[in-house]
Parts: structure tokens; sequence; C-alpha cells
């Protein structure tokens, strides 16, 4: 029996590495099919990457460099457009299975379905990209172990806003305590705390490895599992491995202790 009845997962960065070597390269194609002479390199995406959604990462983009398209009557539309070919691209690219899941992923998942524990996403990018990811990775039927897929644009406000876990937890029909999250980014971060969601476990990646993480009581640099064991940068494992239903209950405790 455990404490929490549901684990939250964001998608880009902790389910899977799809930034550097999958989003990035879409918005790459999309800026050349739409016969802009733009190109963001790793570093530069790096620094994108502060701001979360795809079409919010443009215009951000567009603002910091001071482009104005003079030909665009309609920039918000613009940005639309650019963003849909970017989905087409990134979704292409998804479906040839190029895009692995993170270790330790499927097996957490296996052993939460094992043990009655609910799976949730809570995620900015599209939601087409979500299914996609699931459905290209190579375990038939993963997208309907999961309970609630909340992503995209269906929220006012993205990470760092609380927003989306917010809803995701409204359709589990579940309160903050009885969820544990796991994410992977400073804004993600931020977003799950301050939807209440303080057990919470961030796997780092390349582009999240120097973010801050105040406020998160397990860092580690990957779930991990017996192959590839995991290490803890903030807080412990204990004598576990990897990130297992054991770990993640006594985050759980740790977090909400029991009065
Ligand atoms: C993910 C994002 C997304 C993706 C692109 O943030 O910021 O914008 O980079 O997706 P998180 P779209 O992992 O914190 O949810 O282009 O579909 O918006
Ligand atoms: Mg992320």
């Amino acid at each position: 029996m455990f404490g929490f009845k549901a684990i939250i997962f964001d998608v880009d960065g902790t389910l899977a590495d799809t930034e550097r070597d999958g989003h990035r390269p879409a918005f790459n194609a999309a800026f050349a099919e739409a016969q802009l002479d733009w190109h963001w390199d790793v570093a530069r995406y790096g620094e994108l990457l502060t701001v979360t959604g795809g079409k919010e990462r443009i215009r951000y983009f567009m603002d910091s460099d001071a482009i104005r398209l003079e030909a665009v009557a309609d920039e918000a539309a613009f940005i639309a457009d650019l963003h849909r070919a970017k989905t087409r691209h990134y979704v292409n690219l998804l479906q040839t299975g190029a895009i692995p899941l993170r270790s330790g992923i499927v097996r957490l998942l296996r052993e939460a379905r094992a043990a009655g524990i609910r799976l949730a996403i809570a995620t900015t990018t599209t939601p087409e990209n979500v299914a996609e990811l699931l459905d290209n990775c190579g375990v038939p039927g993963l997208r309907d172990w999961f309970d609630v897929i909340a992503a995209g644009d269906v929220v006012p406000a993205k990470k760092p806003a609380p927003d989306i876990f917010t809803l995701a937890l409204a359709e589990l029909g579940l309160r903050a305590d009885e969820c544990v999250v796991v994410e992977d980014s400073d804004n993600g971060a931020r977003a799950a705390l301050a939807a209440g969601l303080k057990a919470l476990v961030v796997t780092l990646n390349d582009y999240t490895a120097t973010h801050e993480f105040d406020g998160v009581p397990l860092v580690v640099d990957q779930l991990g599992d017996s192959e590839q064991p995991a290490r803890a940068l903030v807080g412990s494992l204990g004598d576990a491995m990897f990130v297992d239903l054991a770990v993640l209950e006594r985050l759980h405790r740790q977090t909400y202790p029991i009065e």
C-alpha cells in the first residue's frame, strides 16, 4: 500500500530527450520551409528553452532579436502557421521511432500499474506530440496507460504557471498531496510546486543540468535501472540503485508527513 495514488509525468526532457534532436530540428525545418533564414543551434536553443511553449518560444526569439517581418500583417497568425508546420515535422520524426524513452521510464510505469498507482501527464507541448511519442516508442498501448493527458493550449498560462498541473489534478480527481511528480526543468518544477505538488523528483538532462531547482526534495541524473544506476544530486536514494516506487513512497512521506 502506498501513500500516493498517482504519478504525474512531464513529457519533454522527462519521458524522453525530445528537445535538442526533436523539437529543435523541427523548428529549423519549419523555418527553412517558410524561407526564413533563422536557425536555432544547440546553444541558442538552450537559451530559448527558458520560455515554454513553441509559439511562445518563436515570439520570444523574434522579440529578443528585434525581428520585424514587414510583409506579415498578422504576427500571431504567422507564428501559429509556422508552429503548425513545426508540429508536422516533429510528428514525422517521432513516427520514425527516432526518439526513445529515457532509462527507467517504462520500468517505473509498469511498476506503478502493477501496484494500482494511476498515471497522468502534465505538459506544455502540443497534444498530438504526446500521442505520437507514446505510440512510437516500442511499447504497444502505452498511451492508454495514462488516465489523464493534460497538454498544450488547454490552460491560460504555460509552465512555470501551475495551471497544467492544476488541470491534471482536477481530471484525476485527486489532491496535490495524493500525487508524486516527475519533471526535468526549473520551469516544470516551479509549476508543480506552485500547484502544491511538493513530492517532486527532477531527472536532469543536458539542457537542465545547471538549473537551480529551489525547493525540490530529490534531484537525480535519471530514473535509472539496474544497468544504469541513478545518482542523487539533491536528496537521497537510500540504498536504492534507481528511482522505484519505494523511493517515491519515501519522498512522499518526507514531503507530506502523516501527523
Ligand atoms: C516543453 C516545452 C515545449 C516543447 C515544444 O516544456 O516547452 O514547448 O519544447 O512543444 P515542458 P510545442 O517539458 O516543461 O512541459 O512546440 O508543441 O509547444
Ligand atoms: Mg520538461
